[in-house]
């Protein structure tokens, strides 16, 4: 059995040469397992915790490991919405269902970067120790109905169906020019994915964008993620290199989320590094936290790499940063992402 951690909240186990009983049953053990254990706090009370699983048996639901991996994960929500505690076995219907959906939701995306409804939302940046807005990061949006889809619902996609590369040109596109009629002078931030940035014609186009924008390059930071790597490391560093040459900035997005932040620190010539939100959101109760963000601050610093401190939601945490030497600052403290930017003196919002 090899099980790894994917995230805080999720465990994969594979279970080699398993039928669907046999996967059923050990998922069935984990589960009354997990519903046995409970941890004891100092009142005496008991803290329970439960388990939702999903199963994906190959070659039954799927053929490839992507495929498997991404129904066993819709499984495990099954079993999630259906009241939690439980193990989601599934069923030939469950099969049809969850490829269809996955189908119109890609079917979606299509057709929004078709019909060119892919819209930048900009979140502010904040100079810790000045109060002004230096930045805003260009998040994407697609508008369904009355509906905004946020990117978290469909980046993902669009990387697996290899058309990422036309999303993030689209947007990039949209955000410079309103930028530039909004006459916003300072950084921003723009995700770009890695399985982009290696297609020489992605890079081409990037460049023409920003060329006919008039905004200067020194004012663009591209964020790179270790969410989606790319297999040639050596590639992305060409163009990483290239793109710093030429004068564009480079971040690392949510550094210390994966395993190969260090790696890409070392390797790639980064301007900025943006912070994990989870350790900046919880880092005044948790000492475990605090010390992340001490550590990879003093290290940019040895670097003199400029830090962003991400999910900042509170004025404590904000002035927290602010004893810390921490240089920006993004959250919903100071700022949701919005269809405009409104270069002013910040305030603190009254929500
Ligand atoms: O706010 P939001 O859910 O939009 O962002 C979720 C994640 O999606 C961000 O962390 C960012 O990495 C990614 N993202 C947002 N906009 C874009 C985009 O235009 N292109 C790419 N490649 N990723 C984006
Ligand atoms: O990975 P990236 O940093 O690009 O992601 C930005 C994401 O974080 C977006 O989905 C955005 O909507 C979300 N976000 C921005 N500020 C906050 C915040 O203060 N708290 C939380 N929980 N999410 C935030
Ligand atoms: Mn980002």
């Amino acid at each position: 059995v090899g099980a790894r951690v994917l995230r805080p909240d999720g465990v994969v186990a594979i279970l080699p040469e398993a039928n669907l009983e046999a996967v059923a049953l050990v998922a069935e053990r984990v589960r009354s397992a997990i519903a046995g254990m409970h941890v004891e706090l100092a009142g005496g009370q008991r803290l329970h915790g439960t388990g939702s699983i999903g199963l994906a048996v190959f070659p039954d639901h799927a053929e490839s490991a992507k495929d498997l991996f991404l129904f066993a994960d819709n499984m495990m929500y099954k079993a999630k919405a259906g009241g939690k505690a439980r193990v989601a076995i599934p069923t030939a219907d469950d099969v049809v269902e969850v490829f269809r959906d996955i189908t119109e939701k890609s079917a979606l995306v299509l057709d929004a970067i078709e019909e060119q409804r892919i819209i930048p939302y900009f979140q502010p940046i904040l100079d810790v120790a000045t109060k002004q807005v230096v930045a805003y990061e260009v998040l994407s949006r697609i508008e369904v109905g009355g509906d905004v889809m946020r990117a978290d619902e469909f980046v993902e996609i669009a990387e697996k169906m290899g058309v990422i590369h036309h999303l993030d040109a689209l947007v990039i596109e949209r955000a410079l020019t309103q930028m530039r009629e909004m006459g916003h002078d300072g950084y921003v931030f723009i995700n770009l994915s890695p399985r982009a940035l290696v297609l020489n014609e992605f890079a081409r186009n990037v460049r023409q964008i920003v060329a006919d924008s008039g905004i200067p390059r020194e004012r663009i930071v591209f964020e790179i993620t270790e969410r989606d790597t790319v297999k040639n490391l050596a590639l992305l560093e060409r163009f990483l290199n290239e793109l710093k040459l030429e004068g564009f900035k480079l971040a690392i997005d949510d550094f210390g989320s994966g395993f190969s932040s260090f790696h890409y620190l070392r390797r790639f010539p980064i301007d900025f590094l943006k912070i994990e939100g989870d350790f900046i959101a919880n880092m005044l109760t948790s000492p475990k936290d605090r010390a992340v963000v001490t550590s990879i601050k003093s290290l940019a610093q040895e670097m003199g790499i400029t830090i962003v401190a991400e999910y900042v939601e509170s004025q404590e945490v904000l002035d927290e940063l602010h004893v810390m030497g921490v240089h920006l600052a993004q959250g919903y403290y100071v700022g949701k992402p919005a269809r405009h930017v409104i270069d002013v003196d910040w305030t603190p919002l009254r929500s």
